[in-house]
């Protein structure tokens, strides 16, 4: 018959990201799949309206000081969908930079999905966050929370009650997590990065010399953290 069922459905839906994802990576090698890897969000840039121009600057700048480091791991950059400004900007950025693609890269995909549904392994995935370190809100924010389930909200409490723009998190989820279980993700590093919405607190009203620092700021604690689970 002509009717797929619900597995084919998936598989092929599996299969088309997966092409993408080939698409994304040329030049990836099999020696770099199972390197520890970070997966992070554009932080700021969407719901905390951060300018993604700078936002790009800023995340090319910060990964290239930390891509020369270390030998083995990935950093990757994720957004939802192929028409991502956001993945443009750094990927034209990345390559004029002559950043090694194996170790960093920009991927499409739902964060909290990144193995299931885009076959990349991820240890660890990094959360736009709220200072009160909250559900909900929207954003990659809700997805994350939502996808590893109450548990996230508990172990985020261990840490700490609330973060300061420009600092990191790191968050170790229990094996019951479905992130932990089903995606191998075994940290959430949540970040806090600088806002320039009205309607959300903190707001910096368009003062990008602070605006900038802090991004600055959160992606260094960002990828200060993720160094810190891997060795
Ligand atoms: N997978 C991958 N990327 C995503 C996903 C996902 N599931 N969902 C969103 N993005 P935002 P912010 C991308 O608004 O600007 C929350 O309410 C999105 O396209 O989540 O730092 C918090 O509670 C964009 O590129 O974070 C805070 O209050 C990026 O993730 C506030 O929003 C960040 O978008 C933080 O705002």
């Amino acid at each position: 018959g002509t009717h797929l069922d619900l597995k084919d459905r998936k598989h092929l839906a599996a299969e088309s990201v997966g092409a993408a994802v080939a698409l994304n990576s040329i030049g990836d090698c099999a020696a770099f799949d199972n390197a520890p890897t970070l997966a992070f969000p554009s932080i700021s840039t969407a719901d905390f309206q951060f300018d993604l121009e700078k936002a790009s600057e800023i995340i090319v700048e910060t990964v290239l000081e930390y891509a020369n480091k270390l030998r083995n791991f990935r950093l990757v950059l994720v957004d939802l969908t192929h028409k991502s400004k956001i993945l443009s900007l750094v990927k034209a950025k990345a390559a004029q930079k002559n950043i090694n693609s194996n170790k960093f890269f920009t991927f499409v995909g739902d964060i909290t999905r990144l193995f299931s549904e885009g076959g990349l392994h991820c240890n660890v995935i990094a959360n736009a966050a709220n200072w009160r370190l909250k559900p909900g809100g929207g954003g990659v924010n809700e997805a994350i929370f939502t996808a590893a389930g109450p548990m996230l909200e508990a172990a985020t409490k261990e840490q700490a009650k609330s973060l300061t723009p420009g600092r990191a998190l790191v968050v170790p989820l229990p094996s019951t997590s479905p992130l932990f279980s089903r995606e191998g993700v075994t940290h959430v590093i949540h970040v806090l990065g600088p806002n320039m919405n009205g309607q959300r607190p903190n707001c910096l009203n368009n003062n990008y010399d602070e605006g900038c620092k802090v991004l600055k700021e959160a992606y260094s604690s960002l990828f200060e953290g993720f160094l810190s689970i891997i060795f």
